[in-house]
């Protein structure tokens, strides 16, 4: 029997993983491969499931957590792809803040599971965040989501490198010799997703390094440190209407993502995510932002004249849940004045994710 291609996608929060499994996914769709996707997140309402499903790739959802903590719906997830959709290549995209995958995730896959799976786990990191940590081991977030990040990249088969279309030459020479002294022994990819054929030599680079269904050998974990990063990145999720009597409800939810943003930026509160998806009824687009998004240039002339659209809003910020909600609350009542609007919030969840306790932890 053909063993089923798991590719784990991990790396910190906003680093392109989405990106690149959607492009992915769409090319070997086309090449006639039956692939699935499942996103995963700490809320219930998802940005990038739904974005995942606006692309027709067969998807499942795995919410409320990581899959560390959610193992048996991560089975049942694959299990549902394989019997719906066929699916005998699925990509998994784990929690941006989420890590120990090899010990959690694949060690307890293949020895519950003997014969069933070839598994490789890609860890992908914006390179503009990766460079500033790798010359001084911190980032700009606090340490203790700084030893996520870097534990992160330790258990990596593959390290994807993304986002490098955003250096000159020679910013990205300099960057390879950091990241090779640092990460000399491991596979490394220079990506950028936002490319065909960059995202093409991923899936080659995948290809050949499906690995044997043996245990990993897994890089040692404080939980305290983990769970204590986990908790220091507030979550949000909220769906919101907005509501325009002149046909510019386009024009006020760009309004009202720049002042969300702006407040973030002004009151120094380091994005780990902000992710808004836009509805019109029509067509679904995603807007992003991470801690160091600099000028979005998104075009927003020639839209759509409508007078109502639905946003919904995923962020995970360095704050206390209680202040980023209260942020987004201030925005929306800004912009109903500055758009003429009126903003209908619906289903608002911000909480502190709570302490990872994996359902299986296997030490290869
Ligand atoms: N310039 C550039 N932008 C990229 C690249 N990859 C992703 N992005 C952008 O980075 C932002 C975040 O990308 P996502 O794919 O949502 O990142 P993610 O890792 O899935 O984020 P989370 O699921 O929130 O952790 C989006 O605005 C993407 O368009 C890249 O290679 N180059
Ligand atoms: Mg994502």
């Amino acid at each position: 029997m053909n063993k089923l291609k798991l590719c784990l996608v991990g790396g910190f929060l906003g680093s392109g993983k989405t990106t690149a499994i959607a492009e992915a996914a769409k090319y070997l769709a086309n090449a006639k491969k039956s692939v699935g996707v499942i996103t995963n997140d700490q809320g219930i309402q998802q940005v990038d499931s739904l974005f995942i499903k606006s692309h027709n790739i067969p998807s499942e959802e795995v919410s409320g957590g990581c899959f560390c903590c959610n193992y048996e719906d991560l089975e049942e997830s694959i299990q549902n792809l394989i019997v719906r959709d066929s699916s005998d290549i699925i990509f998994a995209e784990s929690v941006g803040s989420c890590t120990d995958l090899a010990a959690t995730v694949i060690n307890p896959l293949l020895s519950f599971n003997t014969d069933k799976y070839e598994i490789v786990l890609s860890v992908f990191a914006d390179i503009r965040l990766l460079i500033p940590f790798l010359k001084n081991e911190r980032g700009i977030f606090y340490d203790n989501i700084n030893y996520i990040y870097k534990k992160q990249l330790e258990e990596a088969d593959i390290i994807i490198v993304n986002k490098i279309d955003l250096l000159n030459e020679e910013q990205l020479a300099l960057a390879k010799e950091l990241i090779a002294t640092k990460y000399g022994n491991k596979i490394i990819h220079y990506q950028n997703s936002l490319s065909k054929e960059s995202v093409i030599e991923w899936i080659q680079l995948i290809t050949d390094n499906f690995h044997d269904p043996s245990l990993r050998t897994t890089p040692e974990i404080d939980y305290d440190i983990y769970g204590a990063g986990e908790a220091e990145l507030a979550w949000l999720d909220e769906e919101i209407g907005i509501v325009t009597k002149d046909k510019s409800a386009i024009a006020a939810a760009y309004r009202l993502i720049n002042t969300i943003y702006n407040k973030l930026k002004e009151l120094s509160y380091p994005i780990g995510h902000l992710k808004f998806l836009l509805d019109d009824g029509k067509e679904k687009r995603k807007i992003s932002y991470n801690a160091i998004t600099i000028n979005r240039n998104d075009n927003i002339n020639n839209q759509p004249e409508i007078d109502r659209i639905i946003v919904l809003i995923n962020a995970r910020v360095q704050v206390s849940p209680h202040s980023l909600q209260k942020i987004i609350a201030d925005a929306i009542i800004e912009t109903e004045i500055s758009a003429h609007c009126k903003i209908i919030e619906n289903n608002i969840s911000a909480f502190k994710p709570g302490y990872p306790n994996p359902t299986h932890r296997i030490v290869g």
